[in-house]
């Protein structure tokens, strides 16, 4: 059964079978959830394991062993950063979700948890991300039977917009 739901809390801690960073491009360490997720899985064979993949390109997305995590993998996408909506951060922020979904699903992954891509240090307003991105997961997950995604998300104004994003009570 297709499943979406939110949650308040640290993704480092859910044991799923893969959660979602908000990378960057080079798929080096960087700050917010990044950061605490290299800190988590053990930032020495993340960094060798995101060294040997060497690139992701905004909108896209790739994997790597979830290491000292609960989670077994983690999927790494980079969310584009906002320039204002001039420069596809919509279409590219969805092809962030899709691609992430598609990357658990060739792997046979069957809950998936992310984070509130490109609203943090990349500047994405939230309420648009939100939607964006629920419109994305849903586009994927309606042929898809058996996908369960979480949102994992780290403070309570965040969680109400999602939850708005899905039209469920806050
Ligand atoms: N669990 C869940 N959500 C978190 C956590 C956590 N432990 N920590 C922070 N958040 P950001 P971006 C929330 O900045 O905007 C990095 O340097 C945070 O409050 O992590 O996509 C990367 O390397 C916010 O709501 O991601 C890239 O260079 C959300 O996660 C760049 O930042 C996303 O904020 C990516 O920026």
């Amino acid at each position: 059964m297709v499943h979406i739901e939110t949650r308040l809390g640290d993704i480092t801690t859910m044991n799923v079978d893969a959660i979602v960073n908000a990378a960057n491009e080079e798929l080096m360490c960087g700050g917010g959830v990044c950061g605490a997720i290299y800190r988590a899985a053990g930032a020495e064979k993340l960094r060798k394991a995101c060294r040997a993949i060497g690139h992701c390109d905004t909108g896209d997305a790739v994997i790597t062993d979830g290491f000292d995590l609960p989670a077994d993998y983690i999927i790494h996408t980079v969310g584009p950063v906002w320039f204002g909506g001039e420069r596809d951060e919509a279409k590219l922020l969805a092809s962030s979700y899709r691609r992430s979904l598609e990357v658990a699903k060739e792997k046979g992954l069957k809950t998936v948890a992310f984070p509130s891509i490109s609203t943090g240090i990349f500047g994405y307003p939230t309420e648009s991300a939100a939607a964006t991105a629920v419109a994305a997961v849903r586009d994927f997950l309606k042929d898809d039977e058996e996908m369960t995604v979480i949102w994992v998300l780290f403070d309570e104004q965040t969680k109400r917009i999602y939850d708005a994003a899905l039209g469920e009570e806050a």
